[in-house]
């Protein structure tokens, strides 16, 4: 053989190893792969980038639009997911069943940034289960190039008269914890009561009210529905609203005068998460100053951040910190056992099957 075959053979060998190489770092490199589960609309597209280059993983991030969706995941193990962000209400009863891992409090240098208050919440008191992600409230979202009256509260959403108005440009939120908070709000039953008597009268007024609405929607319809002008007034998470208003400047978000409910998002990591170190990184990072400032600007809800933390522009925006006044006019949404879960999915079913 001649010397500039062998050369060639060698040069073409090295070539193949190095191809070889290159493809099974990649393969190593796509083994490292965290899976969310998350809200719809909740976070910074770039947060998820930076967090993939930071360490070098891909992210499989997935969305929903009620808390149902997170809780049936975490019932059967996690569904896949090594993050679920669930809602105040089922943290409690999916803490009872076993469902989610004990957070290891020491694999989170950022707690320390968690505000205090929230440390201290009634869901999970200390955070031995959970860490707070973010936090709003429920209202009234209205495209005002379309209505031109004044919105107070929950009483124009159940009012015939206001319904036949506004006949198929309604929505209510497709997390019916929230229907029916709304309805009891106006019918003046306490958040807590799960009475025979008090669910017959939630039942029949949301019935009424279905015939007008053009659906139940979560934040992915609700959107761009309000923007577009197909709905002109939907019961609306806070922050939802405030997206809605940077493409459209007609929208407006009314707390109702009835009182209604703050929330608070928290993550938490499934029973059967297979990355758990991935989880924790995910968490940390989330609770970085940097992200976490990032997160509210996108989608304008408060992070768990202490307010020190926070640039003093975000902190005079009283949308995301709202003066105490304000503040008194949101109550905590309802702990949720096993069988008002229950009730809940019944009168889901009688309502929307109605
Ligand atoms: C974000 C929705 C907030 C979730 N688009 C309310 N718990």
């Amino acid at each position: 053989m001649k010397k500039s075959y062998k050369l060639l053979i060698v040069l073409l060998i090295i070539i193949a190893l190095a191809i070889g190489i290159i493809l099974s770092f990649n393969l190593l490199k796509k083994e490292r792969t965290i899976k969310i589960y998350n809200w719809s609309y909740y976070i910074d597209e770039d947060v998820i980038k930076s967090f993939e280059e930071k360490y070098g993983v891909k992210v499989i991030y997935d969305t929903y639009e009620e808390s149902g969706e997170a809780f049936a995941k975490l019932k059967i193990g996690g569904g896949g997911y090594d993050v679920i962000y669930i809602s105040d209400s089922f943290l409690k009863q999916a803490i009872k069943e076993g469902y989610i891992q004990k957070i290891d409090h020491s694999k989170i240098p950022n707690f320390k940034n968690i505000d205090e208050e929230l440390i201290n919440n009634p869901y999970d008191n200390g955070l031995s289960y959970s860490i707070p992600y973010m936090w709003g409230s429920v209202g009234i979202g209205v495209n005002t190039k379309y209505v031109k009256e004044e919105i107070k509260g929950w009483k124009q959403l159940f009012d015939e008269d206001f319904l036949r108005k506004y006949n198929g440009k309604i929505s209510m939120l497709d997390d019916f914890v929230d229907a029916i908070n709304a309805a009891k709000f106006y019918l003046k039953i306490p958040l807590n009561d799960w009475g025979s008597n008090s669910i017959e009268k939630i039942k029949e007024l949301l019935k009424k009210q279905r015939e007008y609405l053009i659906g139940y929607w979560g934040a992915s319809q609700y959107i761009p529905g309000l923007v577009k002008g197909e709905v002109y007034i939907s019961q609306a998470w806070s922050g939802d609203i405030l997206i809605a208003k940077d493409e459209e400047e007609a929208m407006e978000y009314i707390l109702p005068e009835e009182g209604t409910v703050r929330f608070i998002d928290f993550m938490v990591i499934p029973k059967e998460s297979k990355n758990t170190d991935l989880a924790y990184e995910w968490i940390d990072f989330l609770l970085e100053p940097e992200m976490a400032e990032k997160n509210t600007r996108a989608v304008h809800y408060t992070n768990s951040l202490k307010r020190e933390l926070m640039p003093n522009d975000l902190l005079q925006e009283s949308a995301l910190y709202p003066s105490e006044e304000l503040m008194e006019k949101l109550q905590f949404e309802p702990i949720l056992t096993e069988e008002e879960i229950k009730i809940i999915e019944e009168i889901t079913i009688e309502v929307k099957g109605a």
